[in-house]
C-alpha cells in the first residue's frame, strides 16, 4: 500500500493530491494514509502536508528501496524480484541461498551495507553504507561452464555501458573485469557458478561500484588504486554526484545487463566480446600474469569469443589466461 500511495504521489508530478482521494482511488482510510505518509517521511521522503490541499511529493532521498528500483525498470527478467536489505554479510551469498532455493532468474539482491563484501580469490571488498552499489544478480544461462567468462565480461560492459547512458563518461575495463576510471578502480564484479555434472545450475555476478565515497572514506591501503564516481565527477566535470540517484543507475545497469546477457543465452556472445573490447585497457599493453604456478611478463594480443585473454609471453609462447590476476604496466600499481 504504501508503495502505491508513493507512486500516485509521483504521478502528480510535484502537484497536490488530496488524502481523501488517495483513500477513495486505494480504498483504505484518511487515517491509514496519514500512517504510510508519515512512514515515507520517516525513510526520508520529503512529504509536504496542507490541510486543504492534501500531501505533496517535494524530494525523493537517494535510498535504495525495490520500489525505486522497479519503478521504470524496463527489462523483463532481470529486476523482476529486487531484495532490498540495510545489511547482509555478502549480496553474493545472500543471492546464493535464493537460488539454492529455487529463486526465479533476474532475482536482484542489493544492500546497503555489507559487513564481510568479498573480492576475486579470497580478497575483501571494502563496501562502506550508503556510498556504493553493492548489488548480485542470479542468473540461470544456458551455457556450458567454460563459456561463463563471457558472463563476467557481460556484466562489466553493462556497467561502463550504463556509466556512458546515464553519466557520459567513459570508462574502461581491465581484463577480466575491473571497471576504471582514471586509472583507479571503481567498480569490480564478481562472478560465482553453482554447477553439477558439466552443467551450470546457477550463476550469481557481484557488482560492486563506488558511487559518492571521499578518498577519506577508503581505508589507507587501497586509497590509492580505488576511486568513486564522486571523487571522479568532481575532479574531472566539476559536478556533484548529489545530483544523481543510486537507483537511477542501478536500473541502467539492469537494463543494460540484460541486453547483453540476452545476446550471450542467444548465442551472440561474439558479439559481446567484440563490443566489450572497445573498453578494455588491457590490449596491446604490456602486462605481468600469474600462469599456473609461474609468473610471466608479455603483451596482451587479444580477447578469444570465450572471454581467455591471449598474452604472447617474453618467452616468445602465446598464452591463454582464462582468470585469475593480470596487472598491466603502469596501471595500479605495476610499474
Ligand atoms: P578483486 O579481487 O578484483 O578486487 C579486490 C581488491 O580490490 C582488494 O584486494 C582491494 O585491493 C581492492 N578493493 C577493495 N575494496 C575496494 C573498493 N571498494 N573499491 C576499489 N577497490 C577495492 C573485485 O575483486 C570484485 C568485487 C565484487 C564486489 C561485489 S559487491 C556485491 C557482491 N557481493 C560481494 O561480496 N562481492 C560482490
Amino acid at each position: 500500500m504504501k508503495d502505491k500511495i508513493l507512486q500516485k504521489l509521483k504521478n502528480a508530478d510535484g502537484n497536490y493530491v488530496s488524502g481523501e482521494q488517495l483513500g477513495m482511488d486505494l480504498n483504505v482510510s484518511r487515517t491509514a494514509v496519514w500512517k504510510y505518509i508519515k512512514e515515507l517521511k520517516e525513510e526520508g521522503y520529503v512529504i509536504e502536508s496542507s490541510s486543504k490541499k492534501g500531501y505533496r511529493l517535494s524530494f525523493v532521498p537517494d535510498i535504495i528501496n525495490s520500489f525505486e528500483v522497479k519503478n521504470g525498470l524496463n527489462t523483463k527478467i532481470i529486476g523482476k524480484n529486487v531484495h532490498c536489505l540495510e545489511e547482509v554479510d555478502s549480496t553474493n551469498n545472500y543471492a546464493k541461498r535464493l537460488a539454492q532455493e529455487g529463486c526465479e532468474e533476474g532475482t536482484v539482491v542489493i544492500a546497503e551495507i555489507q559487513t564481510e563484501g568479498r573480492g576475486r580469490m579470497g580478497r575483501s571488498w571494502h563496501s562502506m553504507g550508503n556510498k556504493g552499489i553493492w548489488m548480485s544478480v542470479v542468473l540461470r544461462p544456458v551455457i556450458s561452464p567454460e563459456e561463463i567468462q563471457v558472463i563476467t565480461l557481460a556484466a562489466s560492459l553493462a556497467v561502463v555501458s550504463a556509466l556512458n547512458e546515464v553519466l557520459g563518461i567513459e570508462a574502461g575495463i581491465k581484463w577480466p573485469n575491473d571497471v576504471i576510471l582514471d586509472g583507479k578502480k571503481v567498480c569490480g564484479i564478481l562472478t560465482e557458478m553453482n554447477m553439477e555434472m558439466e552443467r551450470v545450475n546457477f550463476l550469481i555476478s557481484g557488482i560492486g561500484l563506488n558511487f559518492s565515497q571521499q578518498e577519506s572514506d577508503f581505508p589507507e591501503e587501497i586509497r590509492d588504486k580505488a576511486t568513486s564516481l564522486g571523487i571522479y565527477l568532481k575532479e574531472k566535470h566539476g559536478l556533484d554526484i548529489s545530483k544523481i540517484k543510486r537507483t537511477q543507475l542501478i536500473k541502467m545497469i539492469l537494463f543494460k545487463f540484460e541486453e547483453v546477457y540476452d545476446k550471450v543465452n542467444s548465442d551472440n556472445g561474439d558479439d559481446v566480446v567484440k563490443e566489450w573490447k572497445k573498453y578494455c585497457i588491457t590490449l596491446g599493453k604490456e602486462v605481468c600474469i600469474n600462469y599456473r604456478t609461474k609468473q610471466y611478463t608479455g603483451t596482451a594480443l587479444d580477447v578469444d569469443t570465450k572471454g581467455r585473454l591471449l598474452v604472447r609471453c617474453s618467452d616468445g609462447v602465446t598464452r591463454e589466461v582464462s582468470s585469475g590476476e593480470v596487472s598491466v604496466r603502469g596501471l595500479l600499481g605495476y610499474s
